[in-house]
């Protein structure tokens, strides 16, 4: 660690205290993510370790580089490339609105991290503006790939702020175990309502309930035929029923394509949600910015 000097705290995260700092070395600004264990436990679970050291070969451009794990007495530092702000704050900053073409290149690169952590196996489970980031060069990347493999998602975060709801897709939320690549192709699709909207959430439920209900008025009540697994989830409730209503109600800046490809993300039955490969080669990108589209070849 004292190859390392802080600069600033940067926030809680949902396992532990981001710092901003240098690398004395290589004079590199750097995120410092520190998990701070239980003083009762252990120590470091060795399977969550393993899971960490595992995450610094996912290597991709949209994906925020794991350079380094630390790990002594009961704290584990993971050292990440620095980014200049999250989603979060980039909504902050531009007061209600994201240009067309800027919604396109982000929700692009975010599509590309998770079609390449989806094609490793990893997924997020629990993606939110908060841990996707923005750097000077408008470049989006994903943070905190696979540590809800390593640690779990908890209820709360370690600092006792609750975790959202607002990205949950309804199986989890009806109390699905079984997790897969669909759960984060729900979560896009919110985000990418959201860039549309200019930073307003689409879902802004304070509980499982509201979150369902606020859900089920725009998608409508997934019906037996729809979605024959739900009534079996250990969470299932029976909802009123509700007719879906018209994307474009709640989403005025989207054009027709993009309203298609939104669609496709918010299936309530997780076995018919697109994937993020195929989203990627959906007609609403057909225009990408020549630019970011040259970055992958
Ligand atoms: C790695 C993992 C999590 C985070 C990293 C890097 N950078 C973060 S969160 C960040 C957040 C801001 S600036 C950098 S903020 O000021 O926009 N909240």
């Amino acid at each position: 660690m004292e190859r390392y000097e802080v600069v600033s705290k940067i926030g809680e995260g949902t396992y532990g205290t981001v710092f901003k700092a240098k690398d004395k070395k290589s004079g590199d600004i750097v995120a410092l993510k520190v998990v701070r264990l239980d003083e009762d436990d252990e120590g470091i679970p060795s399977a969550a370790l393993r899971e960490v050291c595992l995450l610094k070969e996912l290597k991709h451009r949209n994906i925020v580089r794991l350079n380094d794990v630390l790990h002594k007495s009961l704290k584990l530092t993971m050292v990440f490339e620095y980014c200049d702000q999250d989603l979060k704050k980039y909504f902050d900053t531009c007061r209600g609105h994201v240009d067309k073409k800027t919604v396109q290149a982000l929700y692009y690169q975010l599509l590309r991290g998770l079609a390449f952590c989806h094609s490793q196996n990893i997924f997020h489970r629990d993606l939110k503006p908060q841990n996707i980031l923005i750097n000077k060069n408008r470049e989006l990347k994903l943070a905190d790939f696979g540590l809800a493999r390593a640690f779990g998602i908890p209820v709360r975060s370690f600092s006792a702020e609750v975790v959202t709801l607002w990205y949950r897709p309804p199986d989890v939320l009806m109390g699905a175990q079984i997790y897969t690549t669909s759960i984060d192709i729900w979560s896009a699709g919110c985000i990418f309502a959201e860039l549309s909207n200019g930073g307003k959430p689409l879902f802004p439920g304070n509980d499982v309930d509201e979150q369902l209900k606020r859900i089920f008025r725009l998608v409508g009540t997934p019906t037996e035929r729809m979605w024959p697994e739900m009534q079996k989830l250990q969470g299932y409730k029976q909802y009123p029923e509700i007719s879906p209503v018209p994307m474009s109600s709640v989403l005025p800046s989207l054009d027709e394509r993009g309203l298609d490809l939104l669609k496709k993300h918010l299936v309530c039955n997780p076995r018919y949600r697109i994937t993020a490969e195929e989203a990627l080669k959906h007609p609403y990108f057909s225009d990408l910015d020549p630019t970011i589209a040259a970055w992958y070849t």
